[in-house]
């Protein structure tokens, strides 16, 4: 519950509201926001939580004409062409301008908070059933993913079709050019380096995707006796790590547009292209999204060739970073383990296994999209916290 309204009135020629709490705090609310956010049937269709007002109709010089306070619990605000606002004390909480208020809506609406990591990880884990069937471990599993970046879940079925069930679980998978699901497995003439029995070095997938893949699941059916352990590192750890290490590499690998490439066929025919930055930044220079695939980084370097060299020198540093004992851990997937990461922030790797006649080695791949992912998340906090 939020405080009761004590005072309201009108300040800077009407540009502006300002609400006195009975908590003694203070709110300012700018009259262009508040005529833009009216709630009234005219301005706002509530069936779909959507504004009908548009920016045409908005004068943003707009000055209250006369501003009222009912019960405590509500203000009502009248606009010098007669039209009538009325606004919750709790929805106008909720909206403060403060920084502190706007910090903690921030943090519920996207779940900023990040639990870095090395070779010391504690992997998490959980019964693949339970978080299909139980909505608290299905928040916790979200929850988990978010902050920690992986959440290993175990007890799945040794057999296709186990990643079609979590997708119905967050909503739907995402669809790419290798198909709903995939299959990981030693292919003749693959059509990728991961469809062999090769070391896979440390990479995130699908950067050569305008947006790629938020979130990763693969599935262990079967696993080879030796060889194939997966290794991942925290990519946003070792971010920072870099920055810290060396400022002009960062800057390099955050500014440089790296060229990438897929070609081929499989769930249809596809020539995909795309520039990414490997280390994508934040308006405050913190690592969002690291795009980094050397099997599909282009042969085409689209940047004048005094600059090459010094790129690939900053990559090394960043590589040789991923790579250091310090930062990464490694792990062998056993068969009904399902391992689901942050394929924006994890990078993963595998290592080699001997080739032979037979199938030795099985996973089943999918993607799903953070939006997807997260609005499931938000979805069962409300139900599992009983919120809202
Ligand atoms: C992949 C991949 C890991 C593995 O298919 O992109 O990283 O363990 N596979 O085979
Ligand atoms: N697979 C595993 O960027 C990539 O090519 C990652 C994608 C083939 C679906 C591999
Ligand atoms: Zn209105
Ligand atoms: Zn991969």
């Amino acid at each position: 519950m939020s405080p009761g309204i004590q005072k309201v009135e009108a300040l800077d020629e009407g540009h502006f509201v300002r609400v006195e709490w009975e908590d003694g705090r203070e709110s300012h609310y700018p009259c262009v926001w508040l005529r833009d956010n009216c709630q009234c049937p005219h301005c706002f269709l509530h069936s779909a939580r959507a504004r009908k007002l548009v920016i045409e109709d908005l004068d943003v010089n707009i000055v209250v004409k006369e501003v009222t306070l009912a019960d405590r619990k509500k203000i009502y605000i009248t606009w010098p062409d007669e039209h009538a606002s009325e606004y919750e004390a709790e929805w106008l909480k909720k909206r403060c301008f403060s920084e502190e208020a706007r910090a903690e809506m921030r943090e519920d609406l996207f779940l900023p908070e990040c639990q870095y990591w090395g070779s010391d990880l504690q992997l998490p884990k959980m019964p693949f059933e339970e978080i299909l069937y139980n909505d608290e471990s299905a928040y916790k599993w979200l929850c988990t993913l978010k902050k920690v970046g992986i959440v290993l879940l175990t007890g799945a079925a040794t057999r296709q079709g186990e990643l079609v069930k979590l997708g119905h679980r967050i909503g739907f998978l995402r669809l790419t050019f290798y198909g709903p699901t995939w299959q990981v497995q030693d292919k003749a003439d693959a059509n990728n380096v991961a469809y062999t029995t090769g070391k896979l070095c440390f990479h995130t997938d699908y950067p050569v995707l305008q947006h790629p893949p938020g979130v990763q699941f693969l599935h262990c059916i079967k696993q080879t006796a030796v060889g194939g352990e997966s290794e991942v590192v925290d990519g946003f750890h070792v971010s920072n790590k870099l920055k810290k290490q060396n400022p002009q590499a960062y800057q390099i690998l955050s500014s440089t547009a790296v060229d990438y490439t897929d070609v081929g066929i499989d769930y249809c025919e596809f020539a995909v292209q795309c520039k990414q930055r490997i280390i994508d930044v934040d308006s405050r220079g913190q690592a969002v999204r690291i795009n980094y695939n050397n099997a599909t980084r282009d042969t085409v370097f689209d940047i004048p060739a005094e600059k090459v060299r010094p790129f690939y020198a900053a990559l090394k540093e960043f590589d040789d970073l991923l790579n250091s004992a310090e930062h990464k851990f490694t792990y062998k997937l056993e068969p009904g383990d399902i391992v689901t990461f942050d394929n924006w922030r994890v990078l993963h790797g595998r290592q080699s296994y001997s080739s032979g006649s037979a199938v030795t080695r099985h996973l089943e791949g999918a993607y799903a999209d953070w939006d997807v992912v997260l609005s499931r998340l938000r979805l069962l906090r409300k139900r599992v916290l009983n919120r809202d």
